[in-house]
């Protein structure tokens, strides 16, 4: 009779505390499993309240999409704008989120006042530092990692023609990847306490880039150039992508003594005019979603994994396909869960797997 009663209390009780431990976003598996769970994000939609709501409870960390770019930070030669910028970090900090930077070097979007200004090598180099000791000072304990050159290489491996590279250049055009060493030695300088990214498109999986990637910082590495990690932008162009091998890539950087952030991951599909995808696409990518959190929770140094965007009501993919494309991201249009987001939460809950 006692132990009945007992086990009459107990019973929802133990149900109560099983509850109470299985996490209900991704934030709070991201959190019991030791890891980032960032997405990018735009400034401008922080007063929708659906867009904050969700963004405060899923996510620890996040990244401005365009907000830190040259276009928007540096209006004119003799100006910065933090406007952008410090409103994401003060989102974030009132959130108790971490603030991930991107980008302080990049061929594309530069103001049309760089980009047509006919600078000088010396005039670009001056230029380039004073932007990232500037941007990276006035983030400095509040930005804790940056993308500090983005996509420097092209589909074979060697630097993309840019205004920092070749066109003319800050002065090492011959050099190979001297220009982005000198950007991450200027990083360090401008805030030592940063964790410094080389981050890149298309390098994900084993391929000429990703080999390429692979010997630039295993060489920076071994000469003592200040970087703390590659980061892998994983815009998944197929929903069979081979995650084998993005987990194969991940342990070969990792063993240099890098880690590795997931930077920019969405899936992609085809879509119906109204921006609808089919059932099975659907299904499809969740498990794609969730390959991709468990090829990085297989190494304890993946230590980031983050969205390029979290709702489908906002995405670089629909107007970048023309339409044709788009439903990449972990919540729908209206803020409902998606099959991507429960699978991403039940991969995060079941924690690292890693072994070393
Ligand atoms: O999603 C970003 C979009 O809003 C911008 O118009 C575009 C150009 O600045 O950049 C997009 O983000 C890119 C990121 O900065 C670097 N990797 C590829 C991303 C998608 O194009």
């Amino acid at each position: 009779m006692h132990f009945r009663s007992c086990f009459r209390i107990a019973g929802p009780l133990l149900a109560v505390a099983a509850l109470a431990s299985t996490p209900q976003t991704l934030r709070e598996a991201a959190n019991a499993s030791g890891i980032l769970i960032g997405t990018a994000v735009r400034p401008y939609l922080l007063s929708e309240p659906a867009y904050s709501a969700t963004l405060a409870h899923e996510f620890n960390m996040i990244e401005p999409e365009d907000a830190l770019k040259w276009w928007t930070v540096r209006p004119t030669a003799e100006s910065f704008d933090f406007k952008q910028g410090d409103e994401i970090v003060r989102f974030a900090e009132a959130h108790g989120i971490k603030v991930r930077g991107h980008c302080l070097v990049w061929d594309h979007n530069n103001p049309k006042w760089l980009a047509e200004g006919h600078f000088s090598p010396a005039q670009l180099s001056k230029l380039l530092q004073e932007h990232i000791a500037t941007v990276m000072k006035h983030y400095a304990g509040h930005v804790f990692a940056w993308d500090v050159v983005n996509e420097g290489l092209d589909e074979k491996g060697t630097p993309r023609d840019s205004p920092w590279y070749n066109r003319p250049g800050i002065g090492l055009s011959d050099q190979g990847t001297a220009y982005i060493e000198q950007a991450f030695r200027w990083a360090h300088e401008a805030d030592p306490k940063a964790l410094l990214f080389y981050n890149e498109a298309e390098g994900d999986t084993l391929n000429r880039k990703s080999d390429a990637i692979y010997a630039m910082v295993r060489d920076f590495k071994n000469r003592g150039v200040p970087i703390d990690g590659v980061g892998m932008q994983l815009h998944l162009p197929r929903l069979d992508y081979d995650t084998g091998a993005v987990a194969a890539n991940i342990e070969r950087l990792t063993k240099l003594g890098l880690q590795v952030h997931i930077t920019e991951l969405d899936v992609a599909l085809p879509v119906d005019s109204q921006g609808g995808a089919r059932a099975e696409d659907l299904q499809r990518q969740a498990d794609a979603y969730q390959r991709v959190v468990r090829a990085c929770l297989q190494n304890s140094d993946c230590t980031a994994i983050q969205t390029w965007g979290f709702t489908d009501k906002y995405s670089w993919i629909g107007s970048h396909s023309h339409g044709a494309q788009g439903a990449a991201l972990l919540f729908d249009r209206a803020y409902k869960p998606k099959p991507a987001y429960d699978a991403m939460l039940k991969a995060l809950a079941a924690g690292r797997t890693s072994t070393h």
